[in-house]
């Protein structure tokens, strides 16, 4: 059953990989993310860090680049503030997780105005 579930994530994670090749367009797409689409993991992450290929636009005071985290039962995981470090926007958790079904939401700005949205799914066993 867990070899199941781990060829099921890498199967998301080329399917993921593969599209945000594949367009030749100059809009901004993820390019990896901490946990993995996909990630089964064993304990609870220590930070959660998305990685675009373009440099994230930031505004004074605004946050324009955020996640959020939903959790079992739909709880909204608290989360410190975002960090932004060009191409990257990351953060973490104010307490450890449990384990259970997690979906980090996203919706950045790229410095060419653009916004994208997306979503990443985990799990802690
Ligand atoms: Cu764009």
């Amino acid at each position: 059953m867990r070899r199941i579930s781990i060829t099921v994530s890498i199967a998301a994670i080329s399917a993921i990989t593969m599209t945000s090749i594949t367009p030749a367009l100059a809009h901004t797409a993820l390019v990896s993310s901490t946990p993995r689409n996909g990630a089964i993991l064993q304990e609870s992450p220590k930070n959660f860090v998305l990685r675009f290929s373009e440099t994230l636009a930031q505004l004074d005071r605004k946050q324009i680049n955020t996640m959020k985290v939903m959790g079992p039962s739909k709880v909204r995981v608290k989360l410190n503030s975002m960090k932004i470090m060009k191409s990257s926007l990351s953060t973490t958790p104010l307490q450890p997780l449990t384990s259970g079904r997690y979906e980090i939401s996203y919706r950045v700005v790229a410095e060419d105005g653009h916004t994208l949205y997306g979503v990443i799914k985990f799990s802690i066993q």
